[in-house]
């Protein structure tokens, strides 16, 4: 089980469960709890494992909740460990306040009906259904799972907000503007400079594309999510798990972080403004928890406007408290900021012209939104609604949604990959978590109207749990990973497509073997372009005590070019090319 998703499994409720919890009715802990002979082992499938994992939020002592007459109460050392055990595994599925999130609820007019040990039973089995088997599995102990089932009769316990004033607090300007340099102080080709993900070490290695030597480690907030590059290529954001945005400025001998702002406790996205006239001006941050984004001066980080996301879904039009901020991209054709909000289903737009007096367009899509990227053009911006089996497709022009795609199940492209195909002119590739398809779907609705907006075509890769999908421009080859398979060579190599000859099997490169390494499920993940698309970097991405590496595969021969080891690359995850990045490539 590699470092990032230790405990994160999908936490469902079995079917008849799922219906007495739907329909209100009562199920008694004699009735309704479910006989061990009925539950079957529980498998976690790769879109299972894929769940949040609020590994910040766990680690915040709230406080035990209130004695409730008739309710077993929990002392403050059972609340603080039902905490991180929820946090952790249960609350991607069920929600911080359990009101449900792609898990049913757990609310206590629903927990309090089923009953002590009706809870304990499903915790300790699971079920076909979803629910991993806690207790069986050894996961969770007989006495850990106690804590958990009267957690659950107990009143969730919300955890603190982050308005401006803990912003402000929390915001440190190292090198102020005026103390920064005016033109770029060291010789990097920051053109293809690597800012790499050490994701269990809090750091991010920017590594030079041309000599493969590492320029600098940078100590970060924990586990960095993702990196972005302002318009100019000048400064780089990356943002933790934990909130903390830095601002890196590239310009400097050695590059280093200049600014930083925890937005949040969890968070995963970050972006900046690219429209013509607005270049470098305002970065952006998403966050899961508290539910919200804000606005901040590109180039000190100085938070200007948070907005909440807490609000009605698009389609049942009820109200969700924790709406999550999945990722966020910056329009090429207005001065807007596209947010996609994963509970409620919404797609805002955010006009940053006047950020003061804020105007934003909101467009209902589909709940469960996650990742997504551009079409090549830039103007449609594509992003899966990973938990619905769709992708919809944003008019960044017009501010309209201009389609709802069926896919496979889990759509996962990252941020997809686009390319030029005979039959059906431009497409837009995104792979699965949960099987092993790789769907085309066509974006030329001028040129080539019959194939915009559907899947054109369906290639067969080596297998579910794909996260990311690459290829660029001047290459003709298709990059599928296959990190979360739970199969530990289709985990550690990747397939290659051939972009002119899509019926062609697919070839499978050993990556986890070029790279060296003997321990660990070696897994290979988040393939990354160099500058000029000759060669594409993959992470094998290991637990933090084992041996991890960058390995770089010569495009046009697709053969192992290089390998990059050092004791300092400890759990390699995402990368991010500069060039590439900024002017959204892939
Ligand atoms: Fe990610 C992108 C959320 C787990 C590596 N990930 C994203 C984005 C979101 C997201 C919302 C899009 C950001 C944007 O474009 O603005 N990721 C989540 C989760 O909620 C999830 C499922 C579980 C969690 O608890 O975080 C999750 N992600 C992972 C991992 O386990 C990965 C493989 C390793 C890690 O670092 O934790 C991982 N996610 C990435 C990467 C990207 C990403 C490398 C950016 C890809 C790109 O090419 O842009």
């Amino acid at each position: 089980m590699h470092a990032g998703r230790i405990g994160g499994r999908a936490a469902l409720l079995t079917t008849a469960t799922a219906m007495a919890l739907v329909l209100g009715v009562a199920a008694s802990a004699q009735t309704a709890a479910p006989a061990p002979a009925d539950i079957k082992k529980h498998e976690t499938t790769p879109s299972g494992q894929y769940e949040p994992s609020l590994d910040v939020l766990k680690e915040k002592s709230l406080p035990a909740p209130g004695a409730v007459e008739g309710v077993p109460a929990l002392t403050q050392a059972e609340a603080d460990e039902a905490n991180v055990i929820y946090f952790q595994r249960c609350a991607g599925c069920h929600g911080v306040l359990r009101k449900g999130a792609t898990g049913k609820p757990l609310t206590t007019d629903l927990t309090r009906e089923l009953g002590y040990d009706y809870l304990m039973n499903f915790i300790t089995y699971g079920s076909p259904a979803g629910m991993p088997n806690w207790g069986t599995s050894g996961d969770l102990t007989e006495q850990q799972i106690d804590i958990m089932a009267r957690y659950l009769l107990n009143e969730p316990v919300a955890p603190p907000e982050w308005g401006m004033a803990e912003m402000k607090a929390s915001w440190t300007v190292e090198v102020p503007v005026d103390q920064r340099p005016t033109k770029q102080m060291n010789s990097l080709n920051l053109d293809n400079l690597f800012s790499v993900t050490l994701r269990d070490t809090g750091e991010v290695a920017l590594i030079d594309g041309d000599s493969k030597a590492i320029v600098t480690i940078i100590p970060t907030g924990y586990a960095v999510h993702i990196s972005r590059l302002s318009a100019s290529g000048r400064y780089l954001y990356v943002i933790g798990r934990d909130g903390l945005v830095n601002l890196i400025d590239l310009w400097m001998d050695p590059p280093r972080s200049v600014a930083s702002l925890k937005i949040g406790y969890e968070a995963r996205s970050v972006e900046t403004s690219k429209m013509e006239g607005w270049e470098d001006r305002y970065a952006i941050a998403g966050s899961y928890w508290p539910p919200q984004y804000v606005i901040m001066e590109g180039d000190t980080l100085e938070p200007l406007r948070i907005v909440s996301t807490r609000g009605m879904t698009y389609d049942t039009q009820e109200y969700h408290p924790e709406p999550r901020v999945a990722s966020i991209v910056a329009s090429h054709y207005n001065p807007e900021f596209i947010v996609n909000i994963k509970e409620t289903g919404i797609i805002q737009l955010v006009d940053y012209s006047d950020v003061q007096n804020l105007k934003t367009r909101s467009i209902p899509a589909e709940r469960f939104l996650h990742d997504g990227g551009f079409d090549r053009s830039g103007r449609y911006f594509l992003v899966a609604a990973n938990a619905r089996n769709k992708v919809a497709v944003v008019d960044t022009k017009e501010g309209t949604l201009t389609a709802l795609v069926e896919t496979g199940a889990t759509p996962h492209p990252g941020r997809g990959a686009n390319f030029e195909t005979a039959e059906f002119g431009p497409v837009w590739a995104t792979s699965h978590l949960g099987d092993e398809r790789i769907d085309l779907i066509g974006t030329d609705p001028e040129g080539h109207p019959d194939h915009a907006w559907k899947v054109v075509k369906s290639l067969e890769g080596q297998g579910g749990g794909s996260l990311f999908i690459k290829t660029h421009p001047n290459s003709r080859n298709l990059y599928v990973d296959t990190p979360l398979n739970p199969d530990a060579e289709i985990a550690s190599s990747v397939a290659v497509f051939d972009l002119d000859d899509l019926d062609k099997p697919y070839e499978v490169l050993p990556i986890g073997e070029w790279a060296g390494i003997d321990q660990g499920m070696r897994r290979v993940v988040q393939g990354e372009f160099n500058r000029d698309g000759t060669e594409i970097w993959f992470s094998v991405w290991n637990a933090v005590d084992q041996e991890s590496a960058i390995v770089v595969v010569d495009d046009k021969t697709r053969t192992l070019k290089h390998v990059i080891k050092d004791p300092r690359i400890k759990t390699p995850t995402g990368k991010f090319n500069v060039y590439n990045t900024r002017k959204d490539i892939y």
